[in-house]
């Protein structure tokens, strides 16, 4: 059995909006109650998966959830009194970021020698609330062979908890055990911790991990207060390579210390405040880079255009590469339409290390699955969104369809 590490990018859904719901996160906050490109958004994610086959990497895909959510709008007993954002939020195209959808470990570090996933509940923010119920259909038919995967319900809704977006695995190799670090955040700032500490205990536990080799690290308030509602906008791990913001964690010496003394192969790359701040590390999101071993053996990183067009990022960029470290190529996609909502490149990927064989083939991106979905969302996206129109019984019906043209083109009626 080859293990692999497989990016499952979710495909941005027609309903893609910047309804300004998620507090904390300030780049959906500056782009509230703009006017956004749906077609475009899903197209730009599409060259990144495209990118990523080319540079021969396994990439695979999730569909968008059903939108707006009518079964989660009748919960609301929603009616025309109803406040607007909670509306708007039926209707947001959030599981497009796929690094929210779950938490993965997989088989070399369960007691089991099977996969886990445990889909995230994501509590904090009501507009992905209810998320949850369909990702775990799409996660049960993507991940269906019981030899090979476990998928575990969400963990009780008095636990945040956001997936492997607050989650970094290191390791020698993909295929070897790896060191599961979990960050969580503690309440109190400004701005919520959407990652409880008990919601990563709870999934360590279930997924049968060896606690000697599971870390819970705190994420640093001050990143939090900057902006970095997840652990995946200051700090990304690939094999046995971690970079991070030298504000990361509320304890860095300890955190590096304790990393160093399990996995004594790390190399961890610190950036840095003086060279890139918080907050140009949040706008750039030159963390939520894609981390990935290319079939060469050699790393690659690939930043949103943000991060390459920001001026000192790109300082402490082109030094790291004059250098002689683990990453050796930087690669800028244009993900702008999901990054204006605070969905970086990494935010888009749910990583699954795991046999390509043992996965539905339907998942799986190759260029011709590629082709027809470029047909449909070119055909079927709306153009624009307005946020405005997030009651429109005319536009539901057209998002509705388009998603469904999806479902049928990648014969996966299964999810309608
Ligand atoms: O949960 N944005 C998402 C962005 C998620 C990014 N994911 C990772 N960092 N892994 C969020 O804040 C904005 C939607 C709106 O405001 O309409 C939004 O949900």
């Amino acid at each position: 059995m080859k293990l692999v590490e497989i990016n499952f990018d979710g495909i941005i859904g027609p309903t893609h909006n910047y309804a300004g719901l998620s507090v904390g996160n300030l780049a959906a906050a500056a782009h509230a109650g703009e006017v956004s490109f749906p077609r475009a958004a899903a197209l730009q994610g599409l060259e990144k998966m495209r990118a990523n086959v080319t540079q021969g990497l396994a990439q695979g895909f999730f569909v968008p959830l059903p939108r707006p959510n009518h079964d989660w709008l009748d919960v609301l007993a929603a009616d025309d009194t109803t406040d607007a954002a909670l509306l708007a939020g039926a209707w947001s195209a959030s599981s497009m970021w796929t690094a929210n959808a779950a938490t993965v470990s997989p088989a070399p570090d369960t007691a089991d020698g099977r996969c886990h996933l445990t889909v995230a509940n994501l509590v904090t923010m009501p507009h992905r609330a209810h998320e949850w119920p369909d990702t775990l259909a799409q996660l049960r038919l993507a991940f269906a062979e019981p030899a090979h995967f476990v998928v575990h319900a969400p963990v009780p809704p008095c636990f945040g908890d956001e997936g492997a977006a607050n989650h970094i695995r290191l390791t020698s190799g993909h295929g070897e055990p790896g060191l599961e670090i979990f960050v969580y955040g503690k309440p109190g700032g400004p701005f919520p911790a959407r990652q409880s500490e008990q919601a990563s205990r709870i999934v360590a536990r279930r997924h049968g991990l060896d606690p000697e080799r599971v870390l819970f690290i705190e994420q640093s308030p001050a990143a939090i207060a900057a902006g970095a509602f997840h652990n995946d906008v200051v700090a990304v791990g690939n094999e046995r390579a971690l970079l991070a913001h030298e504000q990361a964690f509320a304890d860095p010496a300890a955190a590096y210390a304790t990393i160093r003394g399990k996995l004594p192969e790390v190399e961890i790359v610190i950036v840095p405040a003086a060279e890139i701040s918080l907050a140009e590390a949040v706008r750039s999101y030159l963390f939520n880079g894609q981390l990935v071993t290319l079939p060469t053996g050699e790393m690659a990183l690939i930043v949103p255009t943000e991060a390459w067009g920001s001026a000192p990022v790109r300082l402490w960029l082109d030094s790291m590469l004059a250098g002689s470290g683990l990453i050796r190529q930087v690669i800028p996609v244009d993900v702008r339409q999901s990054m204006a909502n605070g969905g970086g490149p990494a935010c888009l990927r749910l990583r699954v290390v795991a046999d390509p064989e043992t996965v539905d083939d339907r998942f799986l991106l190759d260029d011709e699955k590629a082709a027809v979905i470029e047909r449909v969302i070119t055909r079927e996206w709306p153009e624009t969104v307005n946020p405005a129109q997030l009651r429109d019984a005319e536009l539901a019906d057209r998002v509705r369809d388009a998603r469904l043209a999806l479902l049928e083109a990648l014969n996966l009626n299964a999810l309608a």
